[in-house]
């Protein structure tokens, strides 16, 4: 993960901590062999919200990147979605996890994505939040936002039903693939029982056994999803740990203009 020292080609920096959109990059990254240098951002110290952070990523979230762009400057980029397209078109130029631009599969593979950054990671987002972060139990948001995460999980499952690949798009895992693992490998933490969704289950398996996967999901901390979900202990502990960031984020952000 050393980055490179010359003055010309790539010079990748990841700003990230252990999330499912945080792990959509290094997983990305993993996946086309690229060197990069990872900065772990600690979110619960707001981090994000710091100037210096702020100059990479106006909205104040991770995850970020900077690269020596093709001009020798700088480039900055957020959004996951954004930084996963970037990287893709300046570097997988043996289309290893995407589709070259303009072909039927390309267009596909960007429903997916926008499907995701659209629809699965802030819905699931908010189930997250109603299940795990708010301070009181409030079932209709709850129940809003955890249906609405099981009914976008169905549209998944039905489409890998149809894959004769085991991927969402075409005949490989893309940049789309990449970026559901993080979050339904998390189902259960959102309120969502992935034994539902039996093709989207085969799919979350299948993901972790690529290479890319396995060592991008450890970036910049050990993924504990799996283990997580096994120990109620460890999961009552790490939603009262990150209850209480969350509070004092959204408290915050409410005083600021
Ligand atoms: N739409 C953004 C979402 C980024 C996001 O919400 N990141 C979260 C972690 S997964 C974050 O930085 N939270 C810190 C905060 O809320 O201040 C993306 O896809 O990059």
């Amino acid at each position: 993960m050393a980055s490179s020292t010359s003055t010309s080609g790539p010079d990748i920096h990841l700003y990230t901590t252990q999330t499912p959109n945080g792990i959509k990059i290094s997983i990305t990254l993993e996946e086309l062999g690229l060197p990069y240098t990872v900065h772990k951002i600690d979110i619960s110290k707001n981090t994000q919200k710091e100037p210096w952070f702020l100059e990479i990523n106006p909205n104040g979230r991770i995850p970020a990147l900077t690269d020596r762009f093709t001009d020798g400057e700088t480039i900055r980029l957020f959004e996951s979605g954004s930084i996963q397209q970037y990287l893709v078109e300046r570097y997988d130029t043996e289309h290893r996890i995407s589709y070259p631009r303009g072909t039927r599969e390309y267009w596909e593979v960007n429903n997916w994505l926008f499907f995701l950054n659209a629809g699965v990671g802030p819905m699931q987002g908010q189930a997250n939040h109603f299940n795990r972060y708010a301070p009181e139990r409030i079932e209709y948001g709850v129940n809003r936002y955890v249906n609405e995460t099981r009914r976008l999980y169905g549209v998944l499952n039905t489409q890998l039903e149809k894959s004769t690949s085991g991927y969402l798009v075409g005949d490989r895992c893309t940049i789309a693939d990449i970026a559901h693992w993080g979050w339904v490998t998390g189902a259960f933490w959102s309120g969502v029982n992935i034994d539902e969704f039996p093709a989207l289950k085969a799919w979350d398996e299948r993901m972790l056994q690529r290479p890319g996967v396995e060592k991008g999901r450890h970036v910049p901390d050990p993924h504990r999803m799996k283990e997580l979900s096994k120990d109620p202990a460890k999961m009552k502990e790490h939603a009262e740990k990150s209850r209480a960031w969350v509070q004092q984020g959204m408290k915050a952000d409410a005083t600021k203009k």
